[in-house]
This record gives C-alpha cells, structure tokens and sequence, in this order.
C-alpha cells in the first residue's frame, strides 16, 4: 500500500478517470470523481456514465462501499444539487458519509449548480479550486464552453507544410504528416461528438472521418459524421451514408445551431480551407491544432481560405498553448485571441454573436 494521497494527487487520477469518458457523455460533462477513506487511500473511482447513468460521485461511491465514511470525495466538478436524469451527487456524498469535498470547478449548469452550498450547509467541509487550471483544458473544456457560450466547442485541425500547404499542385494531398500525427488525429476523433468537413473536402478526399487504430480497426466510440454545405456529396463515397448528417449550409452559426440540437458540445472542424475560412472569421474557432509537416510544396492549396482577413491589422493571432514534437512533425495547439475567455458573455448573446457574412454554399 501506498502512503495517504493529498487532494491534489486525487484530483489527478479523477482527471485521468475523467479522460477515459471524454466524448462518451455529452450532453452531460464529463466528469471523474476519487472518493478516498478516511486515511486518505482511494476506495473508489469513478466517471460519468452515458446520459441518463450514473454521475461520476455514484460511481466512485458505489466502489467505495463503507470505505467512504469519513472519508473525502475529490471531483472535477462541483457535485449536482438536482434532481435531474438522476438524484442529486449531494445526497449520494451525504448518505455515504463523506466528510470533505474538494472539487475543481463549479457546476455553470445554473440547474445543478449549489452543490458546494448544500454540501457546506450539511457540515461538509468542502473546498473549491483543487487543480482547476489543469481541469478546465482538460475533458471538461468544451462542455464548459458550451455552458458559458450555448455552442458547442470548436476544435479546427489541419495538417500543412511548413508553407501552409494541405494539397500539391494536383490536389494530391495523402500524406503530408506522418502516422503519428495521423494516429493523433484518430484518437481526436474518438474523443469529439462530431467531425465536420466542407462538401469541397468530402467531394476532393473522400474521406471516411471514422477514428481507427493504426490497423484500421474501429476505435469503440465513433463521432458523428457531419458535412457541411450546399453541395451533394458523390453517390457511393463514404459520406454517403445514412448515419451521415448533411447540413446544407456553410454559415458557421448554423452548423453549430444544427450539431447543439443533436447533442453535440464538442465539435472536430477537419476543412477545408474554405469551411475554416468561415468559421475564423465568424470567431468560431476555440481551438486551433496545426500539425506541421517540415516538407515544402510551393504550389498548392493554403490549409485556409479567406478568413475575412484583408489588412494586416485584421491578422487573426492566436495564443500558443503547447508545442510538441510528434513523429517527425510539430504540432501547435493553440487558441485564437478573439476566443480568449475575458469575461462571461449574456446566455442570451450565444447565438447571435458577430454574424459576417460567411453564408454562400460550396
Ligand atoms: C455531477 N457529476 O458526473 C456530472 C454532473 O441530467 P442529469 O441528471 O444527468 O444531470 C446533468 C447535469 O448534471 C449536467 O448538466 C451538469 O450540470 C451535471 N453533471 N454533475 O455532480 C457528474 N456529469
Ligand atoms: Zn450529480
């Protein structure tokens, strides 16, 4: 056995319990919960079940049996206080036993949240913060987005040269990166709710927009297959599909409009350049992830389109998050500027938003 774990040691492993959900919950966030004894070894974890399962509290306390009296749960997110799908998380903590409560971040959801307050009223000593800037870019991010804004979270990838370029000359464009960035973009897609592509990309790739393994195999949670635009896509490639969600339309906010409607919180954009095109220069990208092959083309189609940038002063920066090296590519994780979180924008603004004119079908 090991010696007694501080909260932030158990607030790391209920984050990691947290990953192994992500892109299984939505609607609901997901969220990971360690419930350790009274001496501070772990006696339980858990994580969100698919809408309408268990919350994280439930799982972990299930685990933790009798272990959890006296004991301390540790949870990424404020525990509910609702009588929703399911009972309150507060009464779960409260007929356990749990004496302390640390948790990372509060519940925006102003349905669920107080979680904090009940538990305190009931002599639970609860803290908040535990972890917090960790938590919130992690799993949690586009749910807590999707709270502030009442949009699903976008994340806009691309693979490009080091000029810019994701197609030669003769459109030829398999492979710029190599397999690890490929391999990353896989397990991206099996985290998000959605891949959307432009009907320029679906009609000049074909592409399958399934997660794989590097066999090919299927990973076990597939997002929804979206294609974005006024055109058909050709009969009999792959998103011709019946599972396939065509949303004739390029306008940013009615894609997403349409993705919120079924669900949707986090959202992969995977192009092209003119579907990234419109969505930067509507300010609906939240994360930008570059993967960048050090190879030239020259000639070749630019990874964006017109992104209703005309002057240098109207540059769209963005804000580094991490580099790393992967194979033998860089990949950028970064956040534009203008999505830069400064304040909490009115529920009632989420949609209407800056609103150019981005429309025009491909
Ligand atoms: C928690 N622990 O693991 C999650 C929470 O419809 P329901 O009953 O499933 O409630 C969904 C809301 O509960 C969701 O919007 C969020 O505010 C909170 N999610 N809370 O204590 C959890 N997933
Ligand atoms: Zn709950």
């Amino acid at each position: 056995m090991t010696g007694p774990l501080t909260p932030a040691d158990a607030m790391r492993l209920a984050l990691a319990a947290s990953s192994r959900v992500h892109g299984t919950t939505s609607p609901n966030p997901p969220v990971g919960c360690v419930v350790l004894d009274a001496h501070g070894h772990v006696a339980g974890t858990g994580a969100t079940a698919p809408p309408g399962g268990p919350h994280a509290e439930v799982v972990a306390l299930a685990e933790a049996g009798d272990r959890a009296h006296g004991g301390t749960a540790v949870v990424t997110l404020e525990p509910c206080a609702h009588h929703g799908r399911t009972p309150p998380c507060t009464d779960a903590l409260r007929a356990a036993g749990i004496a302390a409560v640390h948790l990372a971040v509060a519940d925006p959801n102003p349905v669920a949240a107080g979680g904090a307050d009940v538990l305190r009223t009931a002599g639970v000593t609860v803290t908040a913060g535990t972890l917090a800037a960790e938590v919130v870019t992690g799993p949690l991010r586009a749910w807590l987005h999707a709270q502030r804004t009442g949009r699903p979270h976008v994340t806009w990838k691309f693979a490009a040269t080091l000029d810019g370029r994701s197609a030669a000359a003769d459109g030829t464009s398999r492979w710029i990166t190599g397999p690890g960035a490929r391999a990353r973009v896989h397990a991206l897609r099996a985290v998000s709710d959605a891949v959307v592509v432009g009907t320029g990309t679906a009609i000049a790739d074909d592409p399958a927009l399934t997660a794989r393994d590097d066999t090919g195999r299927p990973l076990p949670h597939q997002p929804l297959r979206v294609v974005a635009g006024r055109r058909d896509v050709v009969a009999g490639s792959h998103l011709d599909a019946p599972d396939v969600l065509h949303v004739r339309t390029h306008d940013p906010d009615e894609v997403l409009a349409a993705l919120r409607d079924r669900g949707v919180v986090d959202v992969l954009l995977e192009g092209g350049p003119r579907l990234a095109g419109a969505f930067l220069a509507a300010g609906r990208v939240d994360r930008v992830l570059a993967h960048v092959a050090p190879a030239l083309l020259g000639a070749g189609t630019a990874a964006l389109g017109d992104a209703g940038v005309g002057t240098i002063e109207d540059i769209l920066r963005l804000q580094v998050a991490h580099v790393e090296l992967v194979g033998g590519d860089v990949l950028i994780d970064a956040v534009p500027d203008s999505t830069v979180v400064t304040a909490t924008p009115p529920r009632t603004a989420a949609l209407s938003g800056r609103t150019p004119d981005a429309g025009g079908g491909s």
